[in-house]
């Protein structure tokens, strides 16, 4: 029943495929499934039952109208080589789950595809544990994630993985894999996935030799030997991970790119019991706006070579804040390179970790710099100079200028409200509101000053903050009234440009806007008073 039939799909083709699950013409050949090859243009909506691996022909497009529930049976996968457009919307998700309980189905996979999209689905129940150390030996591969994207690319917009492969207390399966070294679809493959939703499963986001954008996503209660983000090999350009919310998982890292440049931005990782980052082998990544804690084993690791480059993160209640070493595995299957890590630090704050910094030697012999070797200037360290312990013959210190040892006087802790206080003015998240402490932290305007400070609003101080809201609209407000509020681009002189953001943004309801001059969320008439009075300053 498995085996394509030629005759069945022309006549299907005949047809012009673009109604209700279960189709018709199918149903005579295979009850009332879906199988064998799509090769005309096809639109599903309804219930659609699949069996066995339903191909979609280069050049043909098959839509997904929203509410359709896809029942895949057992090892049940969809096979893209045309395109997939699977729009669901948030009222309508599109559901590819199980076609009966107790059944797994295999895999979503795209190969050589046409641009394609996965839009409001939520997927589960597919047979996807699996480890990948798997792909490092050469050879054949077999890919266990529920979605598979091998040199092709796919947007996925709030999407939902979950019960993979079932909702056990244990399941760890994978979510997704983007592949662009597959030995026999070798090619390009990205991947922009925004919005989605990782919930208790296994490895999130796997990729090789790829770009993917991972943006707003949520990743929560990850089980099993699995990061969440696991990224390997470098590509052009680098992924980049902005914006997510990486919370309690049980176990392992959040974020590990390998041979791996990454750009990692933005994002909250709190709660793992091993690392929050790991940077690992020979590559530059960059880690810039970045709030961690409570990360057992340390807030960041760097490894094996790697040189990363740490600007304006927190990085608090951690066991060790940054840990600088170099783990061994160099040989199969994961072939580290040998040597300790290296990073330059800026701007960052290291708070309330047992050991804020640890350098250690690698133990390979072989190596000519067996040294970690660690820069940091303009930050907050506890402990200062004294917080950073160095294990080993071989590992330096570079302790430059603008560094302290000064309680940050973080908002609420005991709430993970990491942003500092200020007597000016500081962004109280829950509140959406702006308030004012008792006390300024000497985080305000302590950054380095060649630093971007220009996304800060006024009053910024003219200078960037340490930690993780520094040089950022949540940055805490400064006592300083250096530079004026109506300067909205930060190009110390208010014109007309200004005026120009002030009237593209009218009676915009937001919050964290710099045209919103009163920071009251609204931008209007009393903005525009504050405007006025400044109209033609210059620095
Ligand atoms: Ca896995
Ligand atoms: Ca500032
Ligand atoms: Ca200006
Ligand atoms: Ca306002």
């Amino acid at each position: 029943m498995r085996t394509f039939n030629l005759t069945i799909c022309l006549i299907i083709s005949a047809l012009r495929l673009a109604m209700p699950c279960p189709a018709a013409l199918a149903q005579a050949a295979y009850g009332d499934d879906i199988a064998g090859e799509l090769i005309q243009d096809t639109t599903w909506t309804g219930t659609c039952v699949l069996q066995g691996t339903v191909v979609v022909r280069p050049g043909v497009v098959l839509k997904i109208e929203p509410g359709t529930i896809v029942l895949m049976k057992d090892g049940a996968s969809l096979a893209v080589y045309g395109q997939l457009l699977a729009d669901g919307a948030e009222s309508e998700p599109i559901r590819f789950t199980h076609h009966d309980d107790g059944v797994t189905w295999r895999q979503i996979v795209f190969v050589e595809a046409d641009d394609s999209r996965l839009a409001h689905c939520i997927i589960e129940y597919a047979d996807s544990e699996g480890a990948h150390q798997d792909y490092y030996e050469a050879g054949p591969r077999t890919y266990h994630e529920a979605v598979a994207v091998l040199a092709s690319h796919v947007d996925m917009e709030s999407c939902i993985f979950q019960n993979l492969p079932d909702e056990s207390a244990n399941a760890e399966g994978d979510a997704i894999a983007i592949i662009s070294d597959d030995p026999d679809h070798p090619g390009d493959a990205t991947a922009n996935i925004r919005g989605c939703r990782f919930s208790s499963i296994g490895q999130g986001v796997h990729t090789r030799y790829s770009y993917v954008l991972v943006e707003d996503c949520f990743f929560t209660g990850k089980r099993g030997d699995n990061d969440d983000v696991d990224l390997w090999g470098e590509s052009t350009p680098p992924p980049l991970i902005r914006n997510n919310l990486f919370l309690n998982p049980e176990h392992d890292d959040m974020i590990n790119p390998t041979r791996c440049s990454a750009v990692i931005v933005g994002n909250v990782i709190a709660g793992s019991d091993d690392h929050g980052v790991v940077l690992r082998d020979r590559c530059f990544p960059v880690m810039i706006n970045n709030l961690i804690y409570d990360c057992r084993n340390a807030g960041v690791a760097v490894e094996n070579s790697c040189e990363a480059l740490l600007v304006n993160n927190t990085i608090v209640d951690c066991g060790r804040g940054l840990r600088l070493f170099d783990l061994g595995r160099w040989g199969p299957p994961y072939r580290l390179t040998p040597g300790g890590g290296t990073a330059t630090v800026v701007n960052c704050v290291i708070w309330d970790c047992p050991q804020p910094i640890t350098l250690t030697d690698s133990s390979n012999t072989d190596i000519e710099d067996r040294g970690s070797h660690l820069t940091v200037r303009y930050c907050d360290i506890e402990g200062g100079r004294d917080g950073v312990s160095i294990s080993g013959a071989h590992s330096t210190l570079t302790w430059q200028e603008g560094n302290m040892d000064a309680a940050p006087h973080f908002a609420g802790p005991d709430a993970r409200d990491y942003h500092v206080r200020s007597e000016a003015g500081r962004w109280a998240p829950r509140a959406q509101s702006w308030v004012r402490d008792r006390v300024t932290s000497p985080c305000i305007d302590a950054g380095d000053p060649n630093a971007n400070w220009t996304a800060e609003l006024w009053p910024h101080g003219r200078r960037t903050n340490l930690g993780a809201f520094g040089g950022t609209p949540q940055a805490s407000m400064s006592l300083s009234i250096a530079g004026s509020p109506a300067d909205l681009n930060s190009d110390d002189a208010v014109d007309a440009e200004d005026l120009r953001m002030l009237g593209d943004l009218w009676l915009k309801d937001d919050v964290l806007l710099a045209e919103d001059i009163n920071r009251d969320g609204v931008v209007n008439l009393p903005d525009f008073a504050l405007f006025a009075d400044d109209w033609r300053w210059e620095r």
